[in-house]
């Protein structure tokens, strides 16, 4: 595929999570999984539609793909997709080992990069210094990219969707919080998360 790469996070569009959140969602076909991180990825990922494929990570920096990871690999005929805040990422950088040690083909990584921990105050987190695409190349991804502009998000999801990874999608965001709050009952996101993935019925 022949697209626009920004060399860097400097010159990528700075965009809004919750746009992009529903532009992934609109993208969804097949009955992916969409793991939620904590805070402003679960909350947008719940303001685009509740299906029964998402899971809303509460409370646990940096699990969102460590999660998505293990259903990919139980699930592997499913695409899945993690939404994680750069903060999360930064606490969990050795899960990018991990995905580029199992290379599921069905799993995409799309990170939110708005250079700070916005749900807790807005305080930086280092992610300024660091280049995410240039950590997940080097943790062995190959198929790794910033996200030029809107448009380019959707062509590097549909290649993802299409084509298979692991894929790793870095999106610079704007400061704004998530448009919604997820429903904080973990008990009822894990029993539909598991009927939405059909390993429980009822
Ligand atoms: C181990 C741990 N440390 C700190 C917190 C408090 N905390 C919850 S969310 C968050 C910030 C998350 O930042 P990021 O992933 O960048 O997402 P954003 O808030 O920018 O959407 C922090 C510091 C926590 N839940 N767990």
């Amino acid at each position: 595929m022949t697209r626009r790469e920004p060399a860097s996070h400097d010159n990528a569009k700075v965009m809004n999570r919750f746009e992009l959140t529903k532009r992934l969602v609109a993208q969804l076909k097949h009955e992916e999984a969409v793991i939620g991180g904590i805070g402003n990825t679960n909350f947008d990922l719940w303001s685009s539609g509740q299906r029964p494929q998402n899971f809303y990570m509460l409370g646990s920096m940096g699990l969102a793909i460590p999660i998505a990871l293990g259903v990919a690999l139980a699930q592997p005929k499913r695409h899945v997709i993690a939404l994680e805040g750069d903060g999360s990422l930064l606490m969990q950088l050795g899960c990018l080992a991990t995905v580029a040690m199992l290379a599921p083909k069905n799993l995409t990584m799309v990170i939110m990069d708005n250079g700070i921990y916005q749900i807790t105050g807005g305080q930086p987190t280092p992610a300024a210094k660091s280049d995410f695409v240039a950590i997940a190349r080097g943790a062995g991804i190959a198929k790794s990219a910033w996200v030029a502009d809107e448009e380019d998000f959707d062509q590097l999801i549909a290649a993802a969707l299409k084509e298979g990874g692991p894929t790793f999608i870095a999106a610079r965001i704007d400061g704004k919080p998530g448009v919604g709050t997820t429903n904080r009952d973990p008990v009822q996101i894990r029993e539909r998360f598991m009927r939405g993935l059909s390993v429980r019925n009822g």
